[in-house]
């Protein structure tokens, strides 16, 4: 299963933003630290490409310490990047970020020429909690969900510092199915655009994978060592259903409950910090990705060309 979700409000945010960004001097793309490559939006580059970008690697604080540096030294390689990481809610680190503006963008400052700062990024990675730090007001509405704020908003953060907030935004076509697991289990994915059980069998196999001491001793599933790596996701849910008390009548387990389970605890960082890829994992999944779309492509010409009519001679009298 793929996971797809571009709803209508997305396709105001993508006008709202490609209007605005003519008159922003630097932009902020706010990522996921726990999902550095898939929470970066392909189409958001394609809008602000041109303006001087700053990335953030945001939720620092529940992504892996280890995973975090080869992800900035990934992003800080690419040639017109900076990327830092945070924690959106610790003001000195988020503070320097003003500074990294000015640095982009020498040249403005100053009430006649005040600088204009665009917040972007998927939906739920913290882009107004950061804002809030950022004017030590709290200006903009948070939530832990999907979609929060619905329209874009200006925050003035000094006579010549503006902000602007805008709702999150995921791409058409999510093309790597990997990225669209990893976004869901995020939190980055509206409720109704996925099923929560096929998210949550896939973080059980990838935190098998990588994580399985977390998962251990989060559940107390009281197994052999090693054993929870090599258990099946689906007995595997049911096991943490069991023992966390999603049960329906007759000793069946209740599945949906249990996948809402250990997609909270993913999402609240019970289980620990975790980050679910790393940069070589994103770039393979992302190849695998382009193949697929270059083959679809193929398909549709193919298609179009058999489906041509045959054009009619001109007459001519
Ligand atoms: N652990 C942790 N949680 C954070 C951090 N930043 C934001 N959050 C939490 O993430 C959730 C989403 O934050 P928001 O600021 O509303 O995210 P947003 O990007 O504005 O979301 P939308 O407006 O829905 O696109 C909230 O529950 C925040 O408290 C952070 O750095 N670390
Ligand atoms: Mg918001």
């Amino acid at each position: 299963m793929a996971i797809q979700w571009f709803p209508g409000h997305m396709h105001l945010t993508r006008k709202a933003i490609a209007e605005r960004v003519k008159d922003i001097d630097v932009v902020i793309e706010v990522l996921d630290a726990r999902l550095p490559g898939s929470s970066a939006n392909p189409l958001l580059s394609e809008l602000t490409g041109h303006k001087p970008t700053l990335k953030v690697l945001n939720k620092q604080d529940v992504a892996d310490s280890e995973r975090t540096p080869l992800w900035l030294d990934w992003y800080n390689a690419q040639p017109g990047t900076r990327a830092v990481a945070l924690d959106a809610s610790d003001a000195a680190p988020a503070r320097k970020l003003i500074d990294g503006c000015h640095q982009l963008a020498p040249n403005r400052g100053g009430m006649a020429k005040p600088m204009r700062v665009l917040i972007c990024g998927v939906p739920n990675v913290g882009k107004s909690t950061l804002i809030n730090t950022l004017s030590n007001k709290r200006q903009a509405k948070t939530g832990d969900e999907a979609g929060i704020t619905k329209l874009e908003q200006r925050i003035t953060l000094a006579d010549d510092f503006y902000l602007w907030d805008t709702p999150g935004m995921l791409w058409p076509r999510i093309t790597a199915p990997e990225s669209g697991y990893n976004l869901a289990a995020s939190g980055a994915v509206g409720r109704n655009a996925y099923d929560e059980e096929l998210v949550a069998l896939e973080l059980l196999r990838r935190l098998q994978r990588q994580y399985a001491p977390l998962l251990e001793v989060r559940y107390k599933l009281a197994l052999p060592e090693g054993a929870v790596a090599q258990m099946d996701d689906e007995e595997l849910l049911a096991a943490i259903g069991k023992k966390r008390g999603a049960m329906l009548g007759g000793g069946r387990v209740n599945v949906q409950k249990a996948a809402e389970i250990v997609l909270t605890d993913f999402r609240t960082a019970i289980l620990g910090r975790i980050t679910l890829e790393t940069p070589a994992e994103f770039e393979t999944w992302r190849e695998a990705g382009r193949l697929e779309d270059a083959e679809r492509n193929a398909r549709k010409e193919a298609r179009k060309v058999k489906t041509k009519k045959p054009q009619r001679g001109l007459l001519v009298l």
